[in-house]
């Protein structure tokens, strides 16, 4: 800014931490691995993660996408998305000959695992979730009979189960965390012996990047999310910036999707990402906001992360096998035995 120009007032509230988590990282770093080490294509089951950007740019590379195992040719590599899959679609992929690489995040992989405990204890498992998300589908499909989706407060009056004594709550990673809390308590009020589960559903990412929109959106006039449409824990920052008292918030894929009316008579602008949402998405917003007078950037810090996660293990064996025929061609030295 020249020195003869007055400031314009104009900031930006810059939340910390945003964007891709340990699962999206794993995960989007498995399908580049898996086209390195096998070459194209890949198939993926399901978006990977839910981001356009991030599907179009591996699609470039040679992952090919699908909705259903049976879409796969038999005899290829799939990988299953970060959002988990039911035993189902495990069976389907062994009867199809297919080799498989699984993707679940292990936070979702965790909650599978809590849905099957209790179902063999004979619980029956109040799931609260979103009808129809893929995460929901697959933790469902780990225990049908045993479990009932909860799809927010204003389903809790319709749920019946067997025994009221005998009932747990889980949940989707991705949910809002404060409405997540008015669902059991009502779930509570209804079953007063409900149990709840070992340790938190909603992943540590979904928690914090809500805990950073809702200070920022306490002092933004406008919050601009950066996310797709099918991504729940995205769409949740928007669902909390506005319940912080932000006067508007919108989700984008691209800044070419912000339109320009929105930063009428606004001064403080919050940016945010969903845990699926690379960096370099962002990267473009903060620049179309610095070209409309929007210089100054404040960090909003609500957490520190530092959680990773290590590569699927089909990945991780082909990887070893790999680093030690390198030894052997470089050494002369002969390869370990397999484990
Ligand atoms: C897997 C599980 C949870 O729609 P949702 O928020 O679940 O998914 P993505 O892909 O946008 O976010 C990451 C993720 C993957 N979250
Ligand atoms: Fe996993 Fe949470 Fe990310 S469940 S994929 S760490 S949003």
């Amino acid at each position: 800014m020249g020195p003869m120009t007055a400031s314009t007032g104009r900031r930006v509230l810059l939340a910390a931490p945003r964007g891709y988590c340990a699962g999206v990282d794993r995960a989007v770093i498995a399908v580049e691995k898996a086209l390195e080490q096998y070459g194209a294509p890949i198939y993926v089951r399901h978006e990977i993660v839910h981001n356009k950007y991030v599907v179009q740019t591996l699609e470039k590379k040679g992952a090919i996408f699908v909705e259903q195992t049976a879409e796969v040719p038999e005899g290829s590599i799939v990988m299953f998305s970060a959002h988990g899959v039911a035993p189902t679609v495990h069976e389907e992929a062994a009867a199809g000959r297919l080799a498989t690489i699984d993707a679940t995040c292990p936070l979702v992989t965790k909650v599978h695992k809590e849905a099957i405990r209790y179902a063999k204890d004979d619980y029956d498992i109040l799931l609260i979730g979103h009808e129809g998300h893929e995460e929901v589908i697959g933790t469902s499909g780990e225990a049908p009979e045993h479990i009932t989706l909860v799809d927010g407060p204003e389903d809790v009056a319709k749920v019946e189960v067997r025994d009221p004594s005998k009932v747990v709550w889980l949940s989707q990673t991705t949910l809002s965390v404060d409405e997540t809390m008015e669902t059991v308590d009502a779930l509570k009020d209804k079953f007063p012996l409900l149990v709840s589960p070992p340790s938190d559903d909603i992943c540590y990412a979904t928690q914090n990047r809500q805990l950073a929109v809702k200070q920022m959106g306490a002092e933004a006039d406008l919050v601009i999310v950066v996310g797709s449409r099918n991504s729940s824990n995205s769409k949740r920052l928007v669902e909390v910036a506005k319940l912080a008292g932000a006067r508007e918030a919108y989700l984008v894929d691209f800044a070419s999707e912000i339109d320009e009316t929105w930063l009428d008579g606004v001064s403080t602008v919050g940016v945010t990402s969903g845990a699926s949402v690379p960096e370099v998405l962002v990267e473009q917003v903060l620049e179309y906001l610095t070209e409309r007078g929007f210089e100054d950037v404040e960090i909003v810090k609500a957490a520190e992360e530092s959680i990773t996660f290590s590569l699927p293990k089909e990945l991780r064996r082909d990887l070893r096998a790999e680093a030690a025929a390198l030894v052997a061609e470089r050494t002369g030295r002969p390869a370990p035995a397999a484990e």
